[in-house]
This record gives structure tokens, sequence and C-alpha cells, in this order.
């Protein structure tokens, strides 16, 4: 055996092994339970990041573990290609999008394989791939014939000045990244998948993932967003339609003291027409940003439309306002105001003067003055006439159905959930499958002419819609009448591949969406990836495998049964401020760092010139923020085994990794001395006869038991828990121990042997190259990865004997070995023997001996 440990040689030797045995190819085996493991596929964005080698370690150790305990393990990879990224490198850097696409997957794709991760590559799938985006187009063809897609105007953010679409990320502070031109909301029709059908069910469904971390079910859950109310009508005189208003609270509708409408509800629109100021108003809020956060922090304005509405119980007219955080695209565009209980309405009244009602007040004697801010609790009514003295939950169904009874408006539930819009105007993305005809209207491409392919020749200057303005794409034969007609220029959203593309990898198929085994894999067994990803892309991939189950093509209704959310990988920002107060941030390569004895950073000096650097907070690694490190440079030095050993070692996986190069180092010097620890045993020849259990003497069976307990915690670390850290912390205590352990008789040999097998098979899922080398070392072939996980030995685990302390009239005299199974005259008889008891006792008479179960025996004589 080498004396040293060197990784870059072993695991180039291993990989190769693995890459000619082809163990982590998986078929359809019913004879073993199946295990389907998932690390969210990445973007084909260049080279990996620390965090994606977090993701993708987790999932590797989890596939391996679960292969050692036995299972039928799949764990698929592939790339998430479609998308901005391609096509803005493009226009920097004068390459094709294909080509970059391509180039980048060539590289990560040697960069996992450098890595280790235990992946079937045959069943690697691009989904810029036509064979793999043909199947979207003939499912969205499905869906359309379904009715659950639907084109429907709505806006888009859209730069005057390049005449084109831009990409809400593409929108910096209100204008286009490429001109810092006003960006405007543009109506353009555009396509829909009818996610809101399935609301009920995805919110139902989520009690069913018990897998899934509570805050992700959460989130969805507030996402998804489900409400009981109360629609209704305010009738404006004169006018032949109502306001209709949806409200969760119609307990507090006596005290509405206004209705708020959107700037392109049709009050306003003719309120405008009369009124130059109301129609300035209009135009300003067209160059609104309409996202949720943009709403929450803009300052809230409006103005008086004039218009009147009458209450619908006590006919009392109101006042109608414009405000521009209502929007037109949510509910019916209109609200009804209570300020004296709802938080944005109680400011916008104190802003314009509106009056303030109160008619809820506390139950229970709490503060519920609005001298200062809405009373927002539930409560019991007053100042409501008949509703006088009722609960909010009493007068919820008084008002209600007082206004069924009316005819003016009728209990609904709704959903926060808005339906998917999944048609972007740029090249990089999957063609939607429609044709246009002048007499036909809109034809789906039929099946025979699946896929619609994408064009590769396209000019890409960022100014156009790239595949409207090539030269012969938009132009096609009507499927049905045949003449000239135009095809739709659009492409999906890159969620659209992502959300069947754990299907796909079980059930590739050329002649069809997805083949039977689809249905031997679902569900997915272990998810992982990323945090930012619990809500759309989770919801969506929920949704879309709903649909598929609908249209006969998988039989599960969840994709996903257990769900690991990663967290971020962070580290320190350095960074230098100059006269503009512009930030110029250093990575940690371009600094020296000064600490105090606790290992905290006090200062730093740019390498350079030695000048002083700020040391800024600790911030998920980016490109912006320059505090990245290349784990490809850590590989190069150290090794894959390093790498993943640090990564799973320094935190449990669903909290943040602070980034610390001590800490690579220490990863680095731990597997040295695992293999120290091997070769040392190796070398002093071969372990000998079997071990024999019967004869052991202490410090054997202290170390066995230190070892089955070891095994017994990473066993439930590793299934259940998944803290890799202290899994591996356990297995260092463990070596320690080994090297302590100074035995050189066959017994000791043999439990020597035992405990570096257990320890190698323990961390193979983590550092599988270093334990490969040494479980040969260690006198075996074959592959590691494919043994089975070590049996814990139960009554290894238990003490058979245990110390007890002997007293001579109440003075600790002796301690004494006992056997665990010895009986209380047996204890005594012993005690009574013991060379220092017997020089206390000498020959005085023995009045009592009392003993104490597993403590003491005191003799009193
Ligand atoms: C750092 N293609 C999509 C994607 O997110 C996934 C698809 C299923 C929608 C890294 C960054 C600093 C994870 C990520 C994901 C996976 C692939 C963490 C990213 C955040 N992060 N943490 N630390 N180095 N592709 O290429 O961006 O959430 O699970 O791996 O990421 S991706
Ligand atoms: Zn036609």
């Amino acid at each position: 055996m080498e004396e040293n440990y060197k990784p870059l040689a072993i695991e180039q030797k291993v990989q190769e092994q693995w890459e000619q045995s082809g163990v982590f190819n998986a078929s359809e085996d019913t004879g073993k339970e199946k295990y389907y493991c998932l690390s969210m596929f990445p973007y084909p964005s260049g080279k990996l990041h620390m965090g994606h080698v977090r993701n993708y370690t987790i999932g590797d150790v989890i596939s391996r573990f679960q292969r050692m305990q036995g299972k039928n393990v799949m764990q698929p990879m592939g790339w998430d290609a479609f998308g901005l990224p391609a096509e803005n490198a493009a226009m920097q850097n004068k390459v094709h999008p294909a080509d970059w696409t391509y180039e980048n997957i060539a590289y990560m794709r040697d960069q996992l394989k450098r890595l280790g991760f235990g992946y079937d590559w045959n069943r690697e799938l691009a989904t810029c791939d036509p064979d793999y985006y043909r199947w979207e187009q003939w499912f969205f063809i499905k869906l359309l014939e379904k009715d659950l897609v639907y084109k429907k105007v709505s806006p888009v953010n859209w730069c005057p000045n390049d005449m084109t679409v831009l990409a809400n990320e593409q929108v910096i502070d209100g204008c286009c990244w490429r001109c810092d031109t006003k960006v405007e909301k543009k109506e353009i029709s555009q396509w829909f998948l009818k996610i809101t059908a399935y609301a009920d069910e995805l919110l139902q469904d989520l009690e069913k993932l018990e897998g899934w971390p509570e805050q992700v079910r959460t989130m969805q859950a507030n996402w998804i967003g489900r409400s009981e109310g109360v629609e209704m009508d305010f009738v404006v005189p004169g006018q032949e339609q109502p306001i209709r208003i949806y409200t969760t609270r119609p307990d507090t509708l006596m005290g509405v003291t206004y209705v708020a409408v959107a700037a392109e509800h049709p009050v306003a629109l003719t309120a405008a027409e009369h009124n130059p100021d109301i129609a300035a108003f209009l135009e300003e809020c067209k160059l609104m940003e309409t996202s949720e956060a943009a709403l929450e922090t803009m300052e809230k304005r409006g103005i008086d439309s004039g218009v009147k509405a009458t209450h619908p119980i006590t006919g009392e007219e109101v006042p109608v306002w414009i405000a521009n955080f209502v929007l037109m695209s949510y509910g019916t565009g209109a609200v009804m105001s209570v300020p004296g209980h709802d938080q944005r309405d109680y400011e916008f009244a104190k802003k314009y003067g509106i009056p303030i009602k109160q008619v809820i007040f506390a139950a229970d004697g709490a503060d519920d003055s609005i001298a200062e801010q809405a009373f927002t609790d539930k409560g019991v009514l007053k100042h409501s006439a008949q509703f006088d003295g009722l609960t909010s939950a009493e007068a919820f169904e008084a008002i209600a159905k007082h206004l069924e009874k009316a005819g003016k408006g009728e209990r609904r539930t709704n959903f926060r959930l808005r339906d998917w819009g999944v048609s972007r105007q740029r090249y990089w993305g999957a063609p939607v499958p429609v044709i246009y005809c002048d007499d036909c209207g809109m034809v789906p491409v039929p099946e025979q002419d699946l896929p619609v392919t994408l064009p590769r020749d396209v000019v890409l200057d960022g100014s156009q819609s790239p595949l409207a303005a090539h030269p012969t794409f938009p132009h096609a034969a009507c499927p049905q009448c045949g003449q000239a007609a135009k095809r739709d220029t659009d492409t999906f959203d890159t969620f659209m591949e992502s959300s069947w593309y754990f299907a796909r990898y079980a059930g590739a198929s050329d002649k069809s969406m997805l083949a039977e085994s689809v249905d031997y894999w679902l569900p997915v067994d272990h998810y992982i990836g990323g945090i930012e990803h619990a809500i759309l892309h989770l919801l969506y991939a929920r949704f879309y495998t709903k649909l598929l189950r609908d249209e006969g093509l998988v039989k599960v209704d969840e994709p996903f049964k257990n769900l690991l959310t990663q967290g971020m990988v962070v580290a320190e920002t350095f960074y230098q401020t100059d006269e503009h107060g512009h930030k110029r941030y250093f990575n940690m390569t371009q600094v020296d760092v000064e600490r105090d004895d606790k290992g905290r950073i006090v200062g730093a000096k740019l390498r350079e010139d030695g000048s002083p650097v700020t040391v800024g907070p600790i911030e998920k690694m980016s490109k912006s923020k320059n505090n990245g490190v290349d784990p490809q440079m850590l590989i190069d030095q150290y090794g894959a085994d390093t790498v993943r050993l640090y990564t799973m070692f320094t935190s449990p996986p669903d909290q943040s990794l602070e980034w610390s190069d001590s800490g690579v180092e220490g990863a680095f010097r731990f597997l040295r001395r695992l293999w120290r620890q091997v070769y040392l045993h190796a070398e002093s020849g071969q372990p000998g006869p079997a071990l024999a259990k019967n004869a052991l003497n202490e410090a054997q069976k202290a170390l066995r038991r230190q070892l089955h307990q070891t095994l017994s915690k990473v066993t439930d670390d590793l299934s259940r828990r998944h803290t890799f850290n202290t899994a591996i912390a356990a297995n260092m205590e463990l070596i320690n121990a080994l090297s302590k352990f100074e035995d050189d008789s066959d017994n000791g040999r043999a439990v020597k042997q035992e405990a570096l097998e257990a320890v190698v098979l323990m961390l193979a899922p983590i550092i599988p190259h270093i334990c490969q080398q040494l479980w040969q070392e260690l006198g075996h072939d074959g592959d590691i990865a494919t043994e089975s996980w070590p049996t814990i030995d139960q009554s290894a685990m238990q003490q058979d004997s245990l110390q007890m302390v002997i007293q001579v009239n109440g003075k600790l005299r002796s301690r004494l070995e006992v056997a665990l199974t010895a009986s209380k005259e047996e204890i005594e008889a012993q005690a009574l023997g013991d060379e220092n008891v017997k020089r206390y006792v000498e020959d005085k008479p023995i009045k009592k001996v009392i003993v104490v179960p597993k403590k003491l025996v005191n003799i009193v004589v």
C-alpha cells in the first residue's frame, strides 16, 4: 500500500472503473425496492459553482447510501438548457446560443464526472434538444384540446426605444437594462395554462406531502391563497354596470367609506373622458411596475373619480376613487375600502381626508383604538344597525345571507393563485406549436409535423422578437386549408421544461412522451434543490404531474415524495469605495485578512498594494459580490473527496454554509489521517484469525462498542435525519479512538479490521474514491458502491459489565467491574472478595451489606 494519500491518481482510477463497469446505470428491477433520487438539474451557465457542488453532493450521498441499503437506485442528470442567459451570452460574445449551451454542457458534464457523482448518464437529457421539446409541444396541444390552455391579453414590460419585450429581470429600477429608457406596460396576447383549475387539489394535496419541509408547504399554501369571502355589487346610479367587489371581511361592510377601482376599470375610463386630471393619472399608472414587491413598497396614490356608488345595505352613497394599488388583472379590479379596519385603506383615507368609521370592537378589552392605525383584528360589531352585537364570524354569515337574499351578492371561495403565463417573446426556447390562418383561425400544428424546430439562423441584437423577424420561420401553410398562414413566434417559459423532466428521465422514448417505465420509478423518492424554487418550480411540477395523470401518462398524484431544500453557500465580502461612492468588490484571494484569536476577521488589506479593504457582510456567493470560490480550483488542488467532505461536514444541508479555507484544509487532513490508519494496519500484516467475540478484553469490547454505536448513529443520520455533518463527526471520533488503540493480538487486529472496514463503508457515500481504494487495501475486491451497508451488532453496543462503587461504612474503598447479569448475592460475594475491601473489613463482624443496583455496595461493619 502507498504510504501517502494521493487523491488525484486514485480518483482518476476509480472514476475510470465506474465508467467501465456502468454500476450507476439503472434498470427496472421488480426484485428490489426502487429508489429514485434526483437533484435539481442545472442551467448550463458555464461552470459549476459551490451551490451546485453542495446540491449534487447531497444527492449523491443519499443515492449511494440507499444503494448500500439494497435499493435499486436511479440517479439521473441533465440540463435545463433553454433561457435568457444563452441569448445574452450570444449578444455579448457573438456565439450562437446553441453552441454556447452545448459547450457549457460539455464542460460541466466533465466537472460532474470529476466530482465522482454516481449518475446514470444513459438518461442524460438537454431540454433544448428537439427530441425533448417536441413532447412538450405535443402535450401543449393536448391541453389546448382540453381547454386547459388559453390566450389572453395581458401586460408585458415594453421598451419603447428598443421596441422589445423585456423579462422582469431585464427591468432595472423601472428602466430598460440596455438603454435605460423608462419601461412601459404593453398589452399583448399571451398563452396561459389553467393552473387555477387545479388550485383546490394543489392545496389539498399539500397535506399528503409529509416528506416535505413544513416551511415549503406553508409557502405554497400561502401562494395558492385560498380565501372565503363574499362578492357583491355597489350600484352606480345612472350606470348600467354595478361595481363588483370581493371581500374576505364582509363583517366590516358597515364600515365602508369609499370604493377603490383600478386605472383600467370601466368606471375610471369613463371618468377620464371628461376630466384631464384623471386621464393624466391613468397615464401615470400605465408606467407603473406591477410586481407584488413593487406594489408593497410604492407610494399609494389615487384620485377621486367623482362617481358615487350605493352601499348595498345602507343605501348610502360613497365616493369611488381610482387607486394605483388596485389592479384590473387581480380579482374584479375594484375593492370596498374600510379604513377603520384595513391598514392600507387607513393610510389612503388619512392622506386624502376620507372619513374613517369604526364598526368592529375588541371583544376582550384589548386596545382597539383607531386613532393611530386601523384595527384589523376580528371582534364584535357596533354602529352596524341590525348586525350590532354579532361577532365577526356571526356577522360574516348574517351579512352574506342578507346580501344573497336581496340578490346583491353571494359567498365565494377565491384563490390568490393566477393562471400561469407561459409565452415569452424570446428566441432560446421551445416554439409555441400553433399556426394562425385568416380563414381557420388558430390551428394547432398536427402531430406528424412536430417538433416545430427552432431555426438556427437568427439575428440576435436584442431589439426585436428574433423569431418574428426570421425570414422564413413565421410563414407556414395552414394545416387545415393549406393557404399561407402565420406561425406563433413566441417560445415557452423555461419552467415548462423543468415541470416534467423528472418523468422523462424515468421514461424516455422516441415514440411517446413517456414510456411505461415511468410508473416503475415515479414518484421521485428524494428531491434535492435550492430553497429559491420552493414556490414556482415545485408548484408547476406538481401541477404538471396532475395534468400528466389526467392525460393517462403517469399514475401518481404527486411527483416528489421527500424534499430537501438546501441552504445557500455564503462567504465574506470585501470592498473598497471610490470617490463616487461606488463599491468595488474583491475576491477573498485578493485580500489578506487579519483575525482575532476566535478566528473573527478584524481587518483586511489588498494584497496588491496593502491598501485597507472594508469587510462587508456575509452574503450568498455571487459574481456581483465577487465572493465566490471556484470549485474547480479546489478539486485540482485537493481532489474531489476533500471538496465533497468539506461541503457535507461544514453545516447540515438545510442551513447556509459559511465558507472557510481552513475548513477545506481540515477536511483534507482528515482524509490523510484516515489513509494513515489503514496504511499502518495494512502494513503490519494480515489481520489473522477471525474475531473471537467471546474472548475480548475490555479495551477491545470498548472499541467495538464505540464502533457499533457510531454505526447506529450514522445509519440514522444518513437515512432519516440527513445530518451528514454529525455522521462525519462521529466517524472522526472513531478514527481518533482507533489511532489510540494499540493492540497487536489476534483479537486486537481483528477488532481493528472490523472497525476500519466499517468506517470505510460508512464514509463511502460521502468520499467514495478514497473509500474504494481503502476497501481494496483492506483486502476486498469489487466495487464498494455495491457493497452492503454494515450490520449493527446490537450485542456489541450493550455494555455487559459496569462499574460499581464499594463503600465500607459509607466510605469509598474500591471499585468493581460487575457483570450486568449478576444477582445481588453474586455482587455481594464479589465485593467481599475484593482485596481492598478485605483490608478495611479485616475480621470485624459484618452487620449488613446494602446493594444499590448499578451504583454501589455499602458494607457496614
Ligand atoms: C450559491 N435549472 C434550475 C436551477 O436552479 C432548476 C430547475 C429544477 C428549475 C444549485 C448559489 C453560491 C442550487 C439550485 C438548484 C441546483 C441547480 C442552489 C443555488 C443557490 N446558490 N447557493 N449557493 N455558489 N438551476 O443551475 O441554478 O437551487 O437546486 O443547484 O441550480 S441552477
Ligand atoms: Zn386555414
